[in-house]
């Protein structure tokens, strides 16, 4: 058995925790022969009803748990973290504009982003899932001048997962037939879900479907299916979510799939023409703990206006908060 790594979880008594620190605790993430320290952080108010999560965490008998540390304290949960998923933000509340969100928001992550700089492994890994995620992921970044930004990654592995449920029951076929789908850009209704270079069971995705379906359905369906779910459930995506965020992690811990990528919000280094910095999904390949942009893949002129869109509001978003940023 390796010995234990510490993952650091935020937002850890909300409603996309409550799967995913199980998951992570059962070896869904890490893989089986890894224990783990869960270092889970919340709002102090929020200190009691994490401790019910801990004890039903415990109550479960994990044999990969190794350690849990409930606390208010960002430096205390980041403390040596090996791995960090940043689930916790505030929420848009009522008569919130977007630039008091982003505001709000830019105050956590900040704190956060220090703390890990101050506190985390040189070696962590973070993904920020709590929205909007691409840019609290910047702010957390900008916040941790000693560590590498490659290190920072923003969620959009749910909506990819989104995208090839839509293809394979479009196709009728399964999940396991399709690859090489992306989804460019910022994780919000701007995101780009692209299909031109996908395969369904090694035949061309967009010789499969109309481009009809695919600009008026596909596209639109996957952008607001968040927005969906809120309206079947009144509640938003959580068990999804989280089982997206444990993708994401085990593809950057132990690797993507043989001949496919994944879509992971990552720091540009300019690739396709993508501004320097932004925190932007692209297609990416993931080996021996690390990530690449997958390069050369064709962009039409659809493609490239879709990606640019979504750049322009991430820039949008990054200048909102410019003046909070170090
Ligand atoms: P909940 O409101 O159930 O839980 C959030 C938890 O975070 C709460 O317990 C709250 O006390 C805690 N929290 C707030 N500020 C904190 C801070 N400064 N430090 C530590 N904890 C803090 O929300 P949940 O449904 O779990 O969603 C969490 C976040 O994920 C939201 O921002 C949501 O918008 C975002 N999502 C992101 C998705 C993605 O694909 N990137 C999809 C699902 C989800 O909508």
């Amino acid at each position: 058995m390796k010995s234990p790594v510490r993952v650091a979880v935020t937002g850890a008594a909300g409603q996309i925790s409550y799967s995913l620190l199980f998951r992570i605790a059962a070896g869904e993430m890490l893989g089986p022969d890894q224990p783990v320290i869960l270092q889970m952080l919340e709002i102090t108010p929020a200190l009691g009803a994490l401790k019910g999560v801990a004890m039903e965490l415990d109550d479960c008998a994990f044999p990969l748990l190794a350690g849990m540390i409930c606390t208010d304290d960002a430096n205390v949960a980041f403390k040596d973290a090996d791995y960090a998923l940043l689930v916790g933000a505030r929420p848009r509340g009522p008569g919130m504009e977007r630039k008091d969100l982003l505001e709000a928001n830019a105050a956590i992550f900040s704190v956060q982003g220090k703390a890990i700089n101050d506190h985390a492994s040189r070696d962590i890994k973070v993904l920020v899932v709590g929205n909007p995620a691409n840019t609290n992921a910047l702010i957390t970044q900008r916040n941790a001048p000693d560590i590498n930004p490659r290190q920072f990654t923003a969620m959009t592995r749910l909506d990819h997962n989104r995208a090839l449920t839509q293809l394979a029951q479009k196709t009728d076929k399964t999940i396991n037939d399709i690859k090489h789908l992306t989804i460019w850009g910022n994780h919000s209704s701007t995101q780009y879900p692209d299909i031109h270079h996908a395969t369904v069971d090694g035949q061309d995705a967009m010789g499969l479907i109309d481009q009809n379906w695919y600009e008026n359905d596909f596209i639109p369906t996957v952008q607001q299916r968040g927005a969906a779910i809120i309206d079947a459930r009144g509640a938003s995506s959580a068990a999804s979510a989280a089982n997206a965020a444990i993708f994401h992690m085990r593809d950057w811990a132990l690797g993507t799939a043989e001949g496919d990528w994944a879509s992971m919000a990552v720091y540009s280094d300019g690739s396709y023409g993508i501004e320097e910095g932004l925190i932007y999904s692209f297609p990416c390949v993931c080996k021996d703990g690390d990530w690449e942009i997958v390069q050369g893949v064709e962009t039409n002129e659809f493609s490239v206006a879709k990606m640019k869109a979504t750049e322009d509001e991430l820039k949008q978003e990054r200048d909102a908060v410019s003046h909070l940023l170090p």
